[in-house]
């Protein structure tokens, strides 16, 4: 039996989360067509036949420009040499550039094998997979490449038995239902995340964040009362994250409390206030309150 760490590493938007949740058959991170979703390493547990892979979700390499994208880009590039194996994932619907030139240079000098996951091939025809993995193939030593949809999961066998092959042999890790290391109150705060990714734009994304700032178990009612805040860098942020009278928070609160009661089996009573926070994204004492760890 084969027991490891393998770390999901690459751009921002190419996919690591989705192919994360797709390799352990359950949704543990949040997913958004905005890059820099991921902030923090996530890791997330699949127990096969061949043995146990522990999947490392990483927050997408980028240059930073706040505190907050350098401890993302420093959990990225830490992750590289703490795993058994790299997965690279890339966006094989994307021309190659300058940032995969970047990533690239850094997968060379990883210190464990690289395998390359060709992601989202659904988006590109046929007859342009081949060139795109030929070109891949130019720009690091990868041990294998694989072409991949973390959406429609083709592949993914073919992807596991390659990263089979280049992990140690050993027990597993974790307990066989161990899941995942995020506790259910980062949880809350991503899904809460999540929703507002999924209604806000261009500056938005970045900027916001989500505190818990009161977690109650469920009750002997069967109803969980959830508190959180989301923040916001600006005053003039904060009318758009309300919307219209309330109708955005609205629809956030609803999407984020049907899926945390599916998720928790229990009847959710969820809170939402939206707060200023201005330069948030460098003060370093409030990303290690929303959990923004420091290498
Ligand atoms: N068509 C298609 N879309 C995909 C595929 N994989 C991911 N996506 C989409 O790509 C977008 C980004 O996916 P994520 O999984 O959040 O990407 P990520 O690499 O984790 O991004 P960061 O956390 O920002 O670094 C989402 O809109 C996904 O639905 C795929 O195989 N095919
Ligand atoms: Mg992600």
């Amino acid at each position: 039996m084969k027991a490891g760490f393998v770390s999901l590493v690459g751009r921002p938007n190419a996919g690591k989360s989705t192919l994360l949740n797709r390799l352990v058959g359950q949704k543990v991170a949040i997913v958004s067509d905005k890059p820099q979703t991921t902030r923090n390493r996530i890791v997330g547990v699949h127990n096969g036949e061949g043995g146990q892979i522990v999947f490392v979700d990483t927050p997408g390499i980028h240059r930073p420009l706040h505190r907050l994208n350098v401890r993302m880009v420093d959990v990225a590039i830490q992750s590289i040499s703490q795993s058994d194996l790299v997965c690279a994932v890339v966006d094989a619907s994307e021309a190659v550039g300058g940032g995969d030139q970047y990533l690239a240079d850094l997968l060379a000098k990883a210190p464990v094998p690289v395998i390359l996951a060709l992601n989202k091939i659904d988006l590109v025809p046929r007859n342009a997979l081949l060139p795109r993995l030929e070109q891949w193939s130019r720009m690091a030593p990868f041990k294998e490449l694989v072409p991949v949809s973390a959406l429609t999961g083709e592949n993914e066998g073919v992807l596991e038995a390659a990263f089979l092959r280049y992990l140690p042999e050993g027990e597993p890790l974790y307990p066989q239902d161990y899941l995942t290391d995020q506790p259910e109150r980062a949880y809350v705060a991503e899904i809460v995340r999540e929703k507002v990714l999924r209604h806000t734009r261009d500056e938005l994304p970045f900027s916001s964040a989500v505190l818990v700032d009161q977690f109650e178990e469920v009750d002997d009612k069967g109803l969980m009362r959830l508190y959180c805040t989301i923040l916001v860098e600006r005053e003039s942020q904060k009318p758009i994250i309300i919307g219209r009278g309330g109708s955005m928070i609205k629809q956030i609160g609803t999407e984020a409390r049907q899926e945390l009661e599916a998720f928790f089996n229990a009847r959710v009573y969820l809170d939402l206030r939206v707060k200023t926070k201005a330069n948030w994204r460098d003060d370093p004492r409030l990303l290690d309150e929303i959990g923004i760890r420091e290498e």
